[in-house]
């Protein structure tokens, strides 16, 4: 396989005027009619180019023919994806018919079956395996499509656009045509053929035009959809008063398949959507589980405007709608409940996964040079680290000239597939700023460092902050200039009040533009301590010397409520890192009470918002505490985390029992954010008091159980007790579990990832035990990643067992997967990638391991790349 680079871009060489397809879906093939005007494009300088069409070797042209006139093996040429016609006319026809066989496609890519339905799935380049087709995001053509199937299989069938045709033909065999008026690049294509039922609403935009709003499932889903459909509107009302963008059809259609590679799609007026990120009702679904579906709902919906009205010019522009969809759908969902506790949670995903990720063998910019399968560059460095950019530039801009650069993006390139720099040029010309420094953000790979000293001159009374600025190197990028760094700032004085800064505020932005730079305040009597990167205002890692009774006063005083958050996960992370270095299995660990009188006094604060008090109280993952250390001890951070959190639950039982008791109210189950950070505070405490193992917190454990009229208590209880070493207990509830739920699949998925994540005793044996239950099944990712991802991302100590067995199963797994599921394999082989972060020994092993994948023979591009770039 070769890589494929953004600097060999070129402009297209013919455009697409129009797309007319016809589908004949029948149990054992499709039969796709094209019929395409196309003519050459002007901005194009080559003379008399080829046309190039991509056809996926899967893809069996059946006939081909030009004008009327039928094309044979001389007049075209069949190469790789590639099929070429040297010289057509300016302006012709072409019309093809292909077939092809969803019923046997197990990539999930192109048209395939999931179930019952036939169902679409075409970003990035999965059109090539419906017809031949310049399947690349600049070509933006206007689609007609026909959908014909059985009508008592199929009596839905649904494309893109609206509803324009539809009538009966032979054999019990239906058909409806579908107009999209927009035009759109083959990536945003879809067709959805199923027995589906459906709810309906709408919503009249702010120019009064009506909206039809469908959401499509399985009948036996559709008390599940509610949910979806409050998000949807929500989202709708919310981009008409954030942006200011409307929606532009007649009607908006989600569909819920239970086989999707990824959460959800943004298909142009039929989005696709993964049922976990769509279907929601309180029996079966968790608070985070609707918090998923609000956020993705929003998401898709979001991408009408950035993503599909203006779109990508070439996938390394993949950040330019991702970044700014995330970022979007972050403050979406920010409006909609706590925006403190969702800073809090995107960081914490940041920091642990995206920054692993930048350190990693596959780092990347938001905006890479090269690839050899897009599809593995759908990363938390593209969708989250691209948020946290546009964040950065907001931050910069200020919210009114962001705005007003927004708008200048998309009146500007309405219509148009354009680049990271055009959305960048937009937001230049909108506010006047320069922002040619902070382009770095998108071509250089890597998480910056910052290293803040301080001094302070108490006869001057001013107080220097000193920031140096560096970037690890990362592939292909030895030095790195340097960034454009938005760090907000705050002092406080010892009475813990906020310090009025230069700008007559107490959050000041300084522009860290230099290697090192040094920013004086003057006019302190005292020597206050620095709030520091305030809100997260950029993706860095910040080193300030903090002693532990500094965070306790930033704890207590910081008027910033994610920095109150940091200082309490950097004191905890502080004595956790003490504890780990200082880690032998027979020496006896003491915990610094500093701890456990920090949150003793949040957990008797009056008044604290309980999100955070739960999301304070909330010890730093494992995965974080990996991520902070140059060599990983799996055993240190697991018995370290076990002690710490069992020391705390001894010294504050009376305390937890109490909030749990106060936050254990009987009424009826909500997903609004004062219920769920009720339910998170609560539940944070039964997990404490379940760690003392006895057999008091097990009751109360098996009484929410028991009493639970929802997911969120149910789950949690079912997790606490199938973990603990009570293990008759444990194989009576989830027998239980699986008994009541065995129906609702994505509840099933729960009790798979519970098992699969236990961390006692026999855990890879377990795992492979369930791989063999009916509810297991090997072609869908969702139980894939419930199974497989989760064993190797939640259970670490078996994961990463020292005689390799973790490490083999996950091998053998990539192998079986490379050819039934590409995508899935190389994202499931992420845990392998990270080898250089573990002992001697776990390296030899994990490396062996990605030394047999890449000798077994016939990889699929995706697990091609990421296993050679991870041998390098
Ligand atoms: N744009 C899709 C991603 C599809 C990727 C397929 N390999 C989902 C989203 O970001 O909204
Ligand atoms: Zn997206």
């Amino acid at each position: 396989p070769k890589a494929i680079y953004l600097k060999d871009y070129k402009v297209p060489a013919y455009l697409f005027e129009s797309t007319d397809l016809r589908f004949e879906l029948f149990e054992d093939e499709a039969l796709v009619h094209a019929e395409l005007v196309i003519t050459r494009n002007p901005a194009c300088t080559a003379s008399a180019p080829a046309l190039e069409l991509h056809g996926h070797e899967s893809v069996e042209l059946v006939s081909l023919s030009l004008d009327g006139r039928a094309l044979t093996d001389n007049d075209y040429v069949r190469e790789g994806e590639m099929l070429t016609i040297a010289t057509p006319p300016e302006r012709f026809c072409l019309t093809s018919t292909t077939r092809i066989h969803p019923e046997s496609n197990t990539a999930l890519e192109g048209l395939y079956k999931s179930g019952g339905m036939f169902c679409t799935q075409c970003e990035a380049e999965g059109f090539r395996r419906i017809t031949f087709f310049p399947d690349r995001p600049d070509v933006m053509s206007v689609f007609r499509t026909t959908v014909e199937a059985d009508k008592t299989r199929y009596p839905e069938l649904l494309s893109n656009g609206n509803p324009v045709a539809r009538g009966l033909a032979d054999n019990n065999r239906h058909w409806v045509t579908w107009e999209d008026p927009f035009p759109k690049p083959a990536y945003l294509f879809a067709l959805v053929a199923g027995d589906l039922q459906h709810i309906e609403d709408r919503f009249v935009t702010m120019s009064g035009r009506n909206v039809t709003l469908k959401i499509f499932a399985e009948e036996k889903d559709l008390d599940k959809l509610d949910y979806a459909m409050t998000s949807l509107k929500n989202a709708m009302k919310w981009d008409e008063e954030t942006y200011g963008r409307e929606y532009d059809l007649d009607i908006y259609m989600i569909v819920a398949v239970d086989f999707f590679n990824m959460g959800a799609m943004e298909n142009k007026g039929l989005n696709i959507f993964n049922t976990s990120c769509v279907l929601a009702n309180a029996a079966t679904t968790t608070d985070s589980g609707f918090q998923r579906v609000e956020a993705v709902v929003a998401h898709e919906y979001f991408h009408n405007w950035s993503g599909n009205r203006v779109t990508c010019r070439d996938w390394f522009q993949l950040s330019l709608k991702e970044g700014f969809t995330v970022f979007r759908d972050a403050e979406f969902s920010a409006d909609m409940n706590s925006r403190t506790v969702k800073r809090v949670e995107d960081v914490s995903l940041l920091r642990t996964a995206q920054f692993a990720e930048d350190a990693g063998p596959m780092a990347h910019p938001i905006r890479p040079e090269s690839f050899i399968e897009i599809s593995n560059f759908y990363t938390l460095t593209i969708y989250e680290k691209g948020a946290e950019v546009v964040r950065m530039v907001r931050t910069l801009l200020g919210e009114a000239l962001f705005r007003k650069g927004s708008d200048l993006y998309f009146e500007r390139h309405d219509g148009q597939a354009v680049t990271t720099e055009d959305f960048i040029l937009a937001m230049e010309d909108a506010s006047g700023q320069d922002l040619s420094q902070f382009r770095a953000w998108y071509h250089q790979a890597g998480t910056p460092e910052l290293h803040v000293s301080d001094q302070f001159d108490a006869a001057a009374g001013e107080y220097k902050l000193t920031v140096k600025q560096s970037c690890p190197p990362s592939p292909g990028q030895e030095k790195k200039s340097a960034f454009h760094i938005p760090l907000a700032m705050g002092l406080l004085n010892e009475k813990g009040e906020e310090v009025e800064l230069p700008n007559g505020e107490t959050t000041q932005i300084l522009n860290v533009t230099e290697f090192e730079q040094t920013f004086i305040f003057s006019g302190l009597s005292t020597k206050p301590v620095p709030s520091l990167l305030r809100g997260f205002s950029a993706p860095v890692k910040l080193f300030y010397p903090y002693q532990r009774d500094e965070l306790m006063f930033l704890m207590a005083h910081d008027s910033d409520g994610f920095c109150r958050w940091d200082a309490a996960q950097k004191l905890a992370v502080d004595i956790m890192q003490a504890l780990i270095a200082d880690y032998h299995p027979d020496k006896a660990m003491v915990l610094d009470g500093r701890l456990v009188s920090a949150f003793r006094s949040v957990l008797d604060a009056e008044g604290l918002d309980k999100a955070m008090v739960s999301k304070v109280l909330t010890l730093p993952s494992e995965a974080y505490l990996s991520e902070l250390s140059d060599c990983v001890d799996v055993d240190a951070i697991d018995a370290v985390r076990k002690f710490v959190r069992h020391s705390i639950a001894v010294q504050l039982e009376d305390r937890l029992r109490a909030v749990y008791q106060e936050n254990d109210l009987d009424i009826a189950y909500s997903p609004d954010a004062d219920s769920v950070a009720r339910r998170s505070l609560k539940n944070l405490c039964l997990s404490y008091l379940m760690s003392l193992e006895t057999e008091a917190s097990l009751q109360l454990a098996k009484a929410q159980y028991e009493k639970a009229d929802n997911m969120t208590d149910m789950q949690v209880a079912l997790v606490l007790v199938a973990h603990s070493s009570f293990r008759s207990d444990a194989k009576a509830l989830l027998a239980d579990f699986y008994q009541r739920w065995s129906g609702e699949s994505l509840v099933v998925n729960l009790w798979l990832s519970i098992q699969a994540s236990d961390p006692n005793e026999g855990a890879l044996s377990r795992v492979l035990e369930l791989m063999q239950h009916p509810a297991f099944d090997g072609k869908n990712p969702n139980k894939l990643r419930s199974v497989i991802s989760v064993f190797c991302a939640q259970n670490s100590t078996h994961f990463h067992a020292l005689d390799g067995s973790g490490y083999r199963f996950l091998a053998d797994r990539i192998i079986e997967l490379n050819s039934q599921n590409p995508q899935i394999a190389a994202r499931m082989l992420t845990p392998l990638t990270r080898w250089k972060k573990f002992s001697a020994a776990r390296q030899a092993l994990m490396k062996a391991e990605l030394e047999r994948i890449r000798e077994s023979g016939d990889l699929s591009k995706d697990v091609f790349e990421v296993v050679s770039k991870s041998l390098v």
